[in-house]
């Protein structure tokens, strides 16, 4: 069963307050909390499992690195990065080719954008992404065009917010060679057709990308079913530790494309002049990475496994249909993307004559966590007509009692500039 109450119990943070206000945490798209498991895995690993990995033949070696590619089994089966019977792709050494362990979503995007981008997007060619992208899924296809002389294109959004697919037969086409989106907008929330968008950058055989950082946490994803070539995501959105991210890619392609960063355990043979690389996933992870927080992100995916992700999105989803309701009764408030079909736990809105940045105040001071800002959209605040939104974004610890709490301080808004 399903019970955010309960859940909440787990999460030391959400029991702190200020001045008596306890704690209302809606600033989830940012980065989640964490549950005492995942506190007491890094606990745990420093205070009794610390070792470097690839390396030692000790027992404590043994562990840190029997934790550290375990996980990567972990993660392949959270995104389905595997086949019959669970497993997923290994190397010829052994190891699961297909799942890299980076600092995060927007490591993983700048890998992609070097080592693949490099080597295969020249002059005249074209790069797709859509007018909803975070600037991590958009500044490294900048800068890769700027290097190579390749354009880059953008998929058009509608009124709600939701991506324009009858745009893309005119906007794929053989000069593709990259299709990047990401498969839940941070700013508004809404659920991007990834896998039908997957489908037409296939029929002429552009590679894609999916940037799964809001996605990995809120909702079931499956990298096989949306034959995405890429997906990268972030353990500390989904409750696990910060400085660490995943990078999903196809070992066909991974195998082919050369190294991101060079360094110890990257590398095969070593003399004074030239290198050979290791074989996947370790050709991707340059030096000593982040052991004690890919230990923390097993416990984070079985929390999310044990809750169900079809049951962590519906709840994300019902509190922002239930926070819609409540602002709707509030004037002069616009909710962006109000009306989309395909939303998950996200509700961004401004008040008429009021800087998002003070709501985001006034609620502060209620002890109720909410960012206000460009939310690394700028290209759609531009769109929107605005520069900052004010975005509440649920969890599986948040309740309808939560919602109320951040409604209430919204009405302080309103008292404190006088709207009416
Ligand atoms: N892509 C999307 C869709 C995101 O929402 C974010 C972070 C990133 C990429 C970058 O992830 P990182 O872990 O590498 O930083 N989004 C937000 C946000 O909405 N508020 O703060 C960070």
């Amino acid at each position: 069963m399903f019970n955010a109450e309960d859940i909440k119990k787990d999460f030391p943070i959400l029991r702190t307050n200020m001045n008596g206000k306890p704690l209302t945490y809606l600033d989830n798209a940012a980065t989640s909390q964490k549950p005492e498991c995942v506190i007491k895995a890094t606990e745990r690993y420093y205070s009794t499992e610390n070792a470097n990995v690839h390396r030692g033949v000790y027992m404590l070696a043994e562990i840190a690195t029997g934790l550290y590619e375990s996980t990567r089994l972990s993660a392949a089966r959270f995104i389905g990065a595997v086949d019959g019977e669970q497993q997923p792709l290994y190397s010829d050494d052994g190891d699961i080719a297909e799942i890299i362990f980076t600092r995060g979503t927007t490591e993983s995007i700048n890998l992609v954008a070097y080592s693949w981008g490099d080597d295969n997007v020249k002059e005249g060619d074209e790069i797709l992404v859509s007018m909803l992208e975070h600037h991590s899924n958009l500044v490294p296809w900048q800068e890769l065009c700027k290097r190579k002389g390749a354009t880059l294109k953008f998929i058009p959004i509608d009124e709600n917010g939701e991506m324009k697919t009858d745009s893309l037969d005119d906007l794929i086409s053989d000069k593709t060679k990259l299709v990047a989106v990401s498969m839940i907008s941070n700013a508004l929330g809404t659920i991007t057709p990834v896998k039908e968008i997957v489908r037409r950058a296939k029929k002429v055989g552009a590679v894609t990308l999916v940037d799964g950082a809001q996605a990995a946490p809120h909702m079931p994803v499956n990298v096989r079913d949306l034959d995405c070539d890429f997906f990268a995501f972030s353990a500390h959105k989904m409750l696990g530790p910060t400085g660490l991210g995943v990078l999903y890619g196809k070992k066909e392609i991974l195998e082919k494309m050369n190294p991101f960063l060079f360094g110890g355990d990257m590398i095969r043979e070593v003399d004074l002049y030239d290198s050979t690389w290791n074989s996947l996933p370790h050709k991707f992870e340059a030096g000593t990475p982040n052991i004690a927080g890919v230990a923390a992100l097993t416990p984070a995916i079985e929390y999310l496994l044990d809750l169900g992700m079809e049951n962590v999105f519906n709840h994300s989803r019902d509190l922002r249909d239930y926070a819609v309701s409540r602002l709707r009764e509030l004037p002069k408030i616009h909710i962006y993307a109000e009306h989309a079909k395909n939303f998950s736990g996200i509700v961004s809105f401004n008040i008429k004559g009021v800087h998002a940045h003070d709501v985001a105040s006034v609620l502060a001071e209620e002890n109720v966590a909410i960012r206000a800002g460009h939310h690394c959209a700028q290209p759609l605040m531009d769109l929107m007509g605005e520069s900052a939104t004010a975005r509440m974004s649920f969890y599986v610890y948040n309740t309808r009692e939560d919602v109320d709490r951040a409604v209430r301080a919204v009405q302080k808004v309103y008292e404190i500039f006088k709207i009416s």
